[in-house]
């Protein structure tokens, strides 16, 4: 029997290709070419299943042009490159990859929360630019992490990550705003409460972004949300770009509306604003939250699962679209 075909869109662990090769007939791209999508869609024909990894729009006009697609593996666990309505209008299921990133994630939110308020990323560019002369009493001060105030603005599995790490490593008081309130057992265990959005704002020392990115979250922190944070607070979005008014926040961050910014992601990334690269205020990473090798492998191997499970027994591990039939 021929073995369905499959399209691997960017480069991925060898390994993970080879599992796939044992199942499929696999098209990879390991030279890691950035496909138009007039290029993906070509790549497309007669493919049942593609592994993504994020940066492959899947919508209706590429469904309408693909009409032997059956399952959109993604790797990563956002999944907003999905029009997920269209697939499933189309039949063609969308997978995700949750969980396995969770913990990795968080740590590099925190990560990212600490380099932002002791100031790392400034500090270190003033002593590579030969600028470290003396001592002086405020160099560098930034501000405190234990005993602060977390806000986490979405509190999935990432944000109680957060939260735990928060509360039980650095005694900080955790407070939280979600679409829905989580159950008063989660909320015990991350010693997290829930506050309105408003006060989220106004209240917290340092506010991290967790939450997905949709219609109904594009811009959720802008110019109106900076203004309500206190002066001395700092931001932190690993979330997606697009969930901040990246104009909007260089802006306050020039005009110390806040204290300053860790960014792990950007709209429109991999262009990154103008104004955030000049402002000082702000560190910088390029989209890695959930880049450790073991991790990346253990997304890589569940987008892969979902392709094995879904085409060759009906049983996706995550997916997205559950309706939707083989
Ligand atoms: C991915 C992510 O590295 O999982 C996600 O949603 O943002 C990252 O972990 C990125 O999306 C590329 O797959």
């Amino acid at each position: 029997m021929n073995k369905p075909k499959i399209l691997v869109a960017r480069a991925v662990f060898p390994e993970v290709i080879a599992k796939l090769a044992q199942h499929f007939d696999v098209e990879s791209n390991q030279t890691d070419e950035l496909w138009t999508k007039a290029q993906l869609t070509a790549k497309l024909q007669g493919k049942q299943g593609v592994f993504t990894t994020g940066g492959e729009r899947i919508d209706a006009e590429l469904l309408a042009a693909c009409p032997d697609l059956k399952i959109c593996a993604n790797m990563a666990v956002g999944y907003n490159n999905f029009d997920l309505d269209a697939m499933t209008a189309a039949g063609v299921l969308g997978t995700n990859a949750p969980d396995v990133l969770t913990e990795t994630t968080a740590d590099f939110g925190f990560a990212l929360l600490m380099a932002t308020a002791r100031r790392m990323a400034e500090a270190e560019h003033f002593l590579r630019a030969g600028l470290w002369t003396k001592w002086s009493y405020d160099m560098f001060a930034g501000s405190d992490i234990h005993g602060a105030t977390l806000g986490i603005l979405g509190m999935g599995r990432i944000g109680q990550g957060i939260a735990r790490r928060g509360a039980y490593g650095f005694g900080m008081e955790v407070i939280y705003h979600n679409r829905s309130r989580l159950d008063a057992a989660t909320e015990a265990e991350c010693r997290a409460n829930y506050v309105s959005k408003e006060e989220l704002l106004k209240t917290a020392d340092h506010l991290v972004l967790v939450l997905p990115y949709s219609a109904a979250s594009h811009h959720a922190i802008g110019a109106p949300e900076l203004a309500l944070m206190k002066p001395t607070a700092t931001l932190v979005n690993i979330a997606r770009g697009g969930i901040v008014d990246d104009a909007a926040l260089a802006h306050a961050l020039r005009n110390k509306t806040i204290a300053a910014a860790g960014l792990d992601v950007f709209e429109g990334e991999p262009k990154v604003h103008p104004d955030l690269l000049t402002v000082p205020n702000v560190v910088l990473t390029p989209h890695i939250a959930s880049a450790t090798l073991p991790t990346r492998l253990a997304m890589a191997n569940l987008a892969a699962d979902n392709l094995i499970g879904f085409l060759l027994n009906n049983k996706p591990l995550t997916p997205l679209n559950a309706k939707v039939p083989i």
